[in-house]
């Protein structure tokens, strides 16, 4: 068994890569998916060169890029919309494949937290046996209340077998960027230059010291329901913070054609209800980071996308 542990994994942390390919489920006749916004495409300015961003993670340098016209999903997948999938077609996660996924220590009972093994570069995440999508916080936990929230505990194969379900596809990292973007350009986040725009709270991370107190000042600990807070100028909620989203892209850090050859792992995009200023600050909507396609946590889920026409 292999480990890989992509750059900058700081809130991400990465499960050994353990994973046979198997076949995607056919397209369902009628899913009952989210609604989706027709976005016009066209060039864009993509990545950013912030001054208190992360170079190494290749969010620079801002470079002309242009997508092809497509349809996003207005909201991230609600676990209920994963739940129809799991029914409608008997799908296995990884996460429940392989027996374990990564929950935040703060959301786990004592004996669960004690016990768990963690990582020692983020000490934060246990490795939890028996988490999985519809036990979210390990063995006696449950989806209650949450049918709104963001699916989570998915790796990037069960996010890609939902979106071939749904006939749908995950989004290219451009694609990704230009729709969070909502038409601003080079804008620092989804609604403008400021995190908390006169008071007013625009997105769900963590606020307070991290990792030890969260005051929940935007109103959520753990993720929040997929359209809180005001949505972005085409419509998207929740681009920046709630949880990070699988692109199709794999991890590199160098752009254009002399790029060299990517790695396994592959892109995540916007942030999490854990990411804080003082340790990650990769809310900023050109932020960007990796997991391997296996590796499954309480705050990763995914939006998807289908070509126009
Ligand atoms: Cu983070």
């Amino acid at each position: 068994m292999e480990s890989i542990r992509p750059p900058s994994a700081c809130c991400a942390p990465a499960a050994p890569a353990d994973h046979s390919i198997r076949p995607l489920p056919a397209p369902a006749d009628t899913p009952e998916t989210t609604r989706m916004v027709a976005l016009p495409g066209g060039e864009f300015l993509m990545g950013a060169e912030d001054a208190d961003g992360f170079p190494a993670d290749g969010e620079g340098p801002v470079r002309a890029v242009r997508v092809s016209p497509f349809l996003v999903d207005a909201c991230a997948v609600r676990n209920d919309e994963y739940a129809a999938f799991v029914a409608g077609t008997g799908y296995v996660t990884d996460t429940e494949r392989l027996g374990w996924s990564y929950v935040f220590a703060g959301f786990l009972p004592a004996a669960l937290r004690r016990d768990a093994p963690r990582p020692p570069e983020t000490p934060w995440w246990c490795a939890v046996a028996g988490a999985a999508w519809n036990r979210p916080a390990g063995p006696g936990s449950d989806l209650d209340g949450l049918g709104d929230h963001p699916v989570v505990h998915v790796s990037w194969y069960d996010a890609a077998a939902y979106a071939s379900w749904a006939g749908k596809r995950l989004p290219t990292e451009a694609e990704w960027e230009y729709a969070a973007r909502g038409g601003l350009e080079q804008a620092r986040y989804p609604w403008g230059d400021e995190l908390d725009p006169d008071g007013e709270y625009r997105c769900n991370i963590w606020r307070g010291t991290f990792p030890t107190r969260n005051t929940a000042a935007d109103g959520y600990r753990g993720t929040a329901p997929v359209d809180a807070f005001a949505p972005n100028g085409y419509g998207l909620y929740n681009t920046s913070g709630n949880v990070w989203e699988w692109c199709a892209d794999r991890w590199r850090t160098e752009h254009g054609t002399d790029a060299g050859p990517a790695g396994p792992a592959r892109v995540i995009r916007g942030g999490s209800h854990l990411c804080h200023a003082s340790y990650c600050n990769r809310y900023r909507v050109a932020a960007r980071t990796a997991n391997t396609p296996d590796s499954s946590t309480g705050h990763t889920g995914f939006r998807c996308v289908r070509d126009a026409g």
